[in-house]
């Protein structure tokens, strides 16, 4: 069940049931119930998704980590409202709770409260405070990094909790005593001292590689409050003995980033050494994940909702001709012949309907009666033994107004190829098979072969425009750019530049005689007409050896 964060950051979850808590609240349920917690690190909004998709039921946005992914020392080089962004990023990537590595607070107790509060304004759902002086340093550099006053460092804690604006914002003070060689007793007055300032919990640290001086600290602290760990260094100790000890809370504190530095390394050196990417695709992510952690398929549904629908695009299917399938063409036209239970031109509507295109004119005009299909409408061409192409297209005229899509009706494909015409930006595109160079054997009707100003590269990332020349079965094979598959698309700009050819062909008295590769070609000298090349994926049934590949196709 998927769930929605409001703007007060208010896990809503579905109606008739008691919403889940604030994410101030999970937080505060997770630091104090009885049972060993686990906060993870993240460091943006994409590791934090990770996170979330990893079980894990909150996360530690490190000082150290922000730092670092944003390529800076953990020593207050990025400014608070630097940091800030980042976390505004990862708040809004996931419905966890975020406990914030606060540092100092970034100054004085004035500064923890306007810290504290564009924490709470912003859904981060806690705060760690360390008792250092700023500008601070990471815990693992150095031996003996000055301390705060104990009564100053108590007006940061109180100033905090004074500014929350969730009461179940969750501020966690961190005794560093430990770390700088102070002792444990310094450790225990220190956390007391915080304790009572009114922090919710205790962040107790240690640089050693065995947890020994934190059992101790736990067994003395005795469960005055809830204590929080960062086993960095004392990561060999088995999790059971931090829950014997009557830990609240393990902090996972920068694996992530450590992870990726050894995954982007590797990923870099192989690309590097081989000039190829041939060695990495397969071991990263695919492009496509990257889209699913982001969200796209929400969008997606979101455009769907919100963004004015174009009309959908009209067709209109050119059926009149014969054909020539020896007896199978002797009471019907080629369109209506079997292919596996069903006619060419239905296949052919089926395919246009999955696409969107339900509006579909066929112009019929060779055994007309034969040339039934429920949903489609009919226009006829009676003289479709003397005329040619053009001509029945302008029977259809009518049928095209705004976007529109034209197919031969003898022409098979699969529906991709239609979906990118149809998504093309261009106003005239003509789906062009780069493959087919008319050597493909001899056909009763020779191939319409297309001559274009690029030819296909066959690169991912060319996705420039072609512009035809011109289209007609009479290229030479060596001048080929590929062979148009009898499948167009107009925009309603391109549709209203057909009509007007449809108008010039008539005014020349050439209607009659053209077919649709002289009217596109003649398109293309006074407007753009754009190519767009695929790779096979269709055929057109010329013959009865095409015949029978169409019952294969599919
Ligand atoms: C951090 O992750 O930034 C921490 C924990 O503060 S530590 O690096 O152990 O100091
Ligand atoms: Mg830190």
């Amino acid at each position: 069940m998927s769930q929605v964060v409001s703007p007060n950051m208010q896990v809503l979850g579905p109606a008739g049931h008691r919403p889940p808590p604030t994410k101030f609240a999970a937080l505060r349920n997770e630091i104090r119930s009885p049972t060993l917690s686990f906060l993870m690190e993240a460091h943006d909004g994409l590791s934090a998704k990770i996170v979330e998709e990893a079980g894990f039921r909150g996360i530690w946005a490190s000082g150290l980590t922000v730092s670092a992914a944003l390529g800076l020392r953990d020593s207050n080089e990025a400014s608070w409202t630097q940091v800030l962004d980042v976390l505004e990023y990862m708040a809004d990537a996931t419905a966890l709770p975020i406990l914030v590595d606060g540092d100092t607070g970034h100054g004085n107790f004035n500064n923890v409260r306007r810290f504290v509060r564009k924490l709470c304004e912003r859904g981060l759902a806690g705060v760690c405070l360390e008792d250092k002086l700023f500008p601070k340093t990471n815990s693992f550099i150095g031996d003996g990094q000055p301390l705060a006053d104990i009564d100053e460092f108590c007006g940061r804690i109180k100033a905090g909790k004074d500014s929350q604006l969730d009461d179940d914002f969750v501020l966690v003070a961190r005794v560093e005593a430990l770390i700088s060689g102070l002792g444990m007793e310094e450790a225990l007055r220190r956390a007391e001292a915080y304790h009572r300032a009114g922090a919710d919990a205790i962040l107790i640290h240690s640089k050693r590689s065995t947890a020994d001086e934190i059992f101790a600290f736990a067994r003395h602290w005795a469960g005055r409050a809830p204590l929080v760990i960062v086993p960095t260094m004392y990561y060999a100790t088995p999790t059971e003995l931090f829950r014997e000890a009557g830990i609240s809370t393990v902090i996972w504190a920068n694996h992530l980033l450590r992870s990726a530095i050894v995954a982007m390394r590797e990923t870099a050196a192989r690309i590097a050494e081989d000039e190829s990417l041939v060695r990495v695709e397969g071991r990263v992510a695919s492009v496509k994940e990257v889209f699913r952690l982001v969200g796209n398929a929400e969008l997606e549904q979101a455009e769907k909702r919100y963004l004015p629908a174009k009309p959908p695009a009209a067709a209109v299917v050119l059926a009149a001709s014969a054909g020539d399938l020896g007896g199978l063409t002797a009471d019907r036209p080629k369109c209506m012949v079997d292919v596996r239970g069903r006619s060419l031109l239905d296949t052919l509507v089926h395919t246009l309907r999955e696409s969107g295109v339900r509006d579909v004119t066929v112009v019929r005009g060779y055994r007309k009666e034969a040339v039934r299909l429920g949903g489609v409408r009919m226009v006829d061409n009676d003289r479709y033994a003397e005329t040619g192409e053009a001509w029945s297209l302008a029977c259809a005229r009518e049928a095209i107004r705004g976007e529109t899509v034209l197919a031969y009706g003898d022409v098979l494909f699969r529906r991709y190829i239609l979906d990118t015409l149809l998504a093309s930006g261009a106003d005239v595109a003509l789906a062009v098979d780069a493959l087919g160079d008319g050597r493909r054997g001899a056909t009763p009707n020779p191939p319409d072969l297309v001559v274009a100003d690029r030819r296909f590269s066959g690169h991912y990332l060319d996705d420039g425009p072609v512009r035809l020349r011109r289209v007609s079965n009479g290229v030479a094979a060596d001048e080929a750019c590929g062979e148009w598959m009898g499948l167009a698309r107009f925009s309603a700009r391109g549709a209203a530049w057909l009509q007007e050819e449809l108008a010039a062909l008539g005014a020349e008295g050439l209607l009659e005689s053209a077919d649709l590769p002289l009217l596109l070609t003649r398109l293309a000298a006074r407007r753009p007409v754009e190519v767009l090349y695929f790779t096979g994926h269709w055929l057109d049934v010329d013959t009865l050896g095409d015949l029978a590949e169409a019952r294969n196709f599919g």
